[in-house]
């Protein structure tokens, strides 16, 4: 079966679908083709705001207005899952059957951290993307949980892919590209002044902050000058890693 069929297949066997986000990048983190693929088999999908410990609060809050029946993780504080435990249990409990929770997102989201937080599972976590290889169903009561490998979309780009943490950063080529659109991204927030301790205004370009990063990371090669290569493949590590909030 083909990697399509797969998510098709996972997606018939699902009576809820728990759609798990990077919160800090929560839009680029949808997936319309299984959104799209839910509706039309009328299954369920609860939007999880995942890694939300490393969002500011004011951003939480407006997600929170926002999308008024998603849930809000930190999957490795269990007891940020319990408010999904308790909705999840709810549904289930008059069920003849066990209620079959399918845990879809993108690669890295955080996924298998979520099932091991749900249930006493230890299913493998690891920054590395694509950890998780064949879907895997962990039971617990009258729930049946499926953790699944991450999904890429097909109309993705590379830049995408990279920014949204499913490809690792060191088997990508051109890494500066994709450094300067996590930079472009980021520059409206405070994230990376605070991270790198750096300081840039309006007028900088997105090559500018760049190179500022680099030097004082002290990033640099024979001559003095940065070592852009590995600059730019530090910056999307941090990020990809968890380093840098938001
Ligand atoms: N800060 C933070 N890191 C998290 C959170 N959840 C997961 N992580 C980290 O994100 C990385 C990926 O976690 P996994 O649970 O392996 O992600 P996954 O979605 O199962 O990944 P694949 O199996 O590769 O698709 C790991 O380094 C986790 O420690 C969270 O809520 N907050
Ligand atoms: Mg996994």
């Amino acid at each position: 079966m083909g990697y399509w069929g797969v998510v098709i297949n996972n997606l018939k066997n699902a009576d809820i679908i728990l759609l798990v986000l990077d919160a800090r990048i929560p839009e680029e983190t949808r997936n319309s083709e299984i959104e799209k693929r839910a509706e039309i088999l009328g299954t369920r999908i609860v939007l999880i705001f995942n890694k939300a410990d490393l969002v500011n609060k004011k951003a939480i809050k407006e997600l929170k207005e926002k999308h008024k029946d998603a849930f809000f993780t930190n999957s490795k504080k269990r007891q940020t899952l319990l408010p999904l435990k308790k909705y999840l249990n709810k549904i289930s409990e008059n069920r003849l059957k066990a209620l079959r929770v399918a845990i879809l997102g993108y690669p890295n989201v955080g996924k298998s951290s979520i099932l091991n937080s749900l249930t006493e599972a230890k299913e493998k976590i690891s920054s590395v993307s694509g950890t998780t290889k064949k879907t895997k169903w962990i039971r617990v009561g009258n729930l049946r949980y499926m953790d699944t490998p991450g999904v890429i979309p097909k109309k993705d780009s590379k830049t995408k892919v990279a920014l949204t943490s499913s490809k690792d950063i060191y088997k990508t080529e051109d890494p500066e590209k994709i450094a300067f659109r996590l930079i472009s991204k980021l520059r409206k927030t405070n994230a990376l002044q605070e991270n790198y301790r750096i300081k840039f205004t309006k007028k900088d370009s997105e090559y500018d902050i760049f190179l500022k990063i680099g030097e004082k990371k002290k990033l640099l090669i024979k001559g003095g000058e940065i070592d852009e290569d590995k600059t730019a493949r530090i910056i999307v590590s941090d990020w990809q890693r968890g380093k840098i909030r938001v």
